[in-house]
């Protein structure tokens, strides 16, 4: 099956009225293809399967072009049309498309009366007079494109952790196969475990240097050689991504790996601490007049300064080095104490598999407990359970629970948080699951005030036992909307309200700033990979990554606790937990 959501149907057919109206054609044709985009998205019930099996016919308001129209999509993920409608214009045109907060109104206003076809000119015009003279922008208008044109530049040379990890790995494993290569190591941010990275840095420990230099620069997935000498090399791969590498000595190779794995103030710091000690360190080695540390690995490093070895993901300098001073480091958490997870999807809702093939994938990963969470309602979009479905799950449930060893299901659900703060269904069924988890998914757009409210209306609830993805956030995509975090804290650590860690890599979220300080007020988390498909169990060991990097330990994480200990606990009254 090709990828084709709702969205994809959607937004096509939108793009293809916009495009033809950019054309100049009849209104009355964009107007269908509008209309239909509405009809769609409002549609009770699966359109995209329906679309992909050609069953539209009794849909009021799609007549039969768009009928084959969007059947070609959903079972091809692709359209001729519009594929050939949009060869007709200068491909940056498209850009403006990504522009938050230009909708169709105003690109047809700047393509047809200022010929402005691509984000640079648009910045151009924004930055000069000629803007103003266009109905419908006013100066606020012009200062919120800029600002998205901005958001836009500060995301552009970025990557996902989640997105690039896999290749990452594939090309360290490479790296470490090669018979010259002693040690090696990807430094830098990714080591960091930051939520997203400009580049990765690659370190190997050789004497043959340009050997390894000139096999990296050759790899199969390289589009452009940046840099290639003796010690260094840096590569552009097919996907825009940047990779650096160093090759170094094997005696050079704690200091390099330590210097590059960064951050560059944690690194400020540590070389201040060493010239204290009368040492200057640098990528290569220790110098100075005194007597020498031996130094083999990286912690040998820290020793030498009268520190703990710091876990890279503390590495940021928010407090670690006084805490590896002090010897009062976190033992941080890792992705094998996890005994089991919470907030997963299934057929039911917008999952890929069913409550059979995740609680079987869920054992292959070790796993004694999987919490089942499937969109509510309100979430047509995701085709959310109604009550009545929602309790033959519960039935569903039990029954394949009696059928497993060592291993539950754990029934709840994935619920809206509607506007006001109310829940999308009512306390009594609420009371008959085993948890739940409350999620926002629609108007993203409130004021900071009411959002909060919002949310803290909801961890009111008895039944809320966690809030999912808290601030909506899809990095490099979507800012997270207008939230008062630190009343959102509080409010946790009061009502005993879990806030999940969503591990799903377009998420990270909570941001793993906030939860040192959520974790000294005793708020709990939940690592949750938020998995629409078997496979997706593997965000777990992002989720670990990121929570090591927000100072978790086992005893911060709810689902670290084994199932029995975990049934106990969810059997409590909020206030008890
Ligand atoms: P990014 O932007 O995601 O690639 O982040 P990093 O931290 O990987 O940054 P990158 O690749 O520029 O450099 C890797 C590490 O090398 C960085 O974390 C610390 C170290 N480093 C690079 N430039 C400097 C510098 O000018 N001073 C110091 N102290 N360290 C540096
Ligand atoms: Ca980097
Ligand atoms: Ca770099
Ligand atoms: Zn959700």
């Amino acid at each position: 099956m090709p990828d084709v959501t709702r969205d994809t149907l959607v937004s096509t057919l939108e793009e293809i009225a916009l495009l033809l109206e950019l054309k100049g054609e009849n209104p009355f044709k964009t107007r269908a293809y509008r209309k239909g985009a509405e009809i769609v998205q409002n549609f009770d019930g699966d359109i995209v399967s329906r679309a992909a099996k050609d069953d539209l016919k009794d849909i009021k308001g799609i007549g039969d072009a768009l009928q084959q129209k969007l059947h070609e999509l959903a079972s091809t993920g692709t359209l001729e049309y519009h594929q050939n409608l949009r060869a007709e214009f200068p491909s940056t045109l498209f850009e403006l498309f990504e522009v938050q907060g230009l909708g169709p109104k105003k690109i047809k206003a700047l393509y047809d009366q200022l010929g402005i076809s691509s984000v640079a000119e648009l910045k151009d015009a924004c930055q000069g007079e000629e803007i103003a003279k266009l109905a419908g922008f006013g100066a606020k208008t012009v200062d919120k494109i800029l600002a998205a044109i901005a958001n836009r530049e500060k995301f552009a040379d970025r990557f996902r952790l989640g997105d690039v990890a896999p290749l990452a790995e594939v090309l360290l494993e490479r790296l470490r196969d090669h018979p010259k290569v002693s040690r090696s190591a990807i430094a830098g941010s990714y080591r960091r475990s930051k939520e997203t990275l400009h580049d990765l840095d690659f370190l190997v420990a050789t004497n043959e240097g340009a050997e390894l230099t000139k096999f990296f620069a050759t790899f199969p997935e390289v589009h452009e050689v940046i840099v290639h000498g003796d010690t260094k090399a840096s590569i552009r791969l097919e996907n825009g991504l940047q990779c650096d590498l160093r090759a170094v000595s094997n005696h050079h190779f704690p200091f390099a790996l330590q210097y590059f794995t960064g951050s560059k103030e944690h690194n400020v710091e540590l070389r201040s601490l060493a010239l204290k000690k009368g040492l200057s360190l640098n990528e290569y080695d220790f110098t100075g007049d005194g007597e020498m540390p031996e130094v083999n690995e990286e912690a040998d490093i820290y020793k030498a300064l009268g520190l703990e070895w710091v876990a890279p993901e503390l590495r940021e300098n928010r407090g670690e080095i006084e805490a590896a001073r002090e010897g009062t480091l976190p033992k941080l958490v890792e992705l094998s104490h996890l005994c089991g997870t919470f907030h997963n999807h299934t057929t039911a809702s917008d999952g890929q598999n069913t409550l059979q093939e995740m609680a079987e994938a869920a054992q292959d990963h070790g796993l004694q407990y999987l919490g089942i969470a499937d969109h509510s309602k309100s979430s047509v979009q995701a085709n959310g359970l109604s009550e009545e479905r929602l309790t033959e799950q519960l039935d569903t449930i039990a029954t394949l629970n009696e059928s497993f060893d060592g291993f539950a299901l754990i029934a709840g659900s994935e619920v809206d948080i509607l506007k006001d703060g109310s829940l999308d269904f009512e306390d009594e069924l609420l009371s008959k699951l085993d948890y739940c988890v409350a999620s926002v998914h629609n108007v993203f757009n409130l004021p900071e005030k009411e959002m909060t409210a919002r949310l803290i209306r909801a961890m009111e609830n008895e039944y809320v036992t966690m809030l999912g993805h808290v601030t909506g956030r899809l990095l490099l995509r979507r800012d997270p909307y207008a939230l008062n975090m630190e009343k959102i804290i509080d409010c946790a650590a009061e009502t005993r309200t879990v806030i999940e860690l969503n591990c799903s890599p377009r998420r990270l979220d909570m941001d793993w700033r906030w939860w040192h300080r959520a974790r000294d007020k005793g708020v709990l988390t939940s690592i949750n990979p938020d998995a629409h498909a078997t496979e997706q169990l593997q965000y777990l060991a992002f989720g670990a990554r990121l929570a090591r990097k927000g100072w978790l330990r086992p005893e911060d994480v709810v689902n670290c606790l084994p199932l029995a200990k975990v049934q106990e606990w969810l059997a409590l009254p909020k206030s008890k937990r």
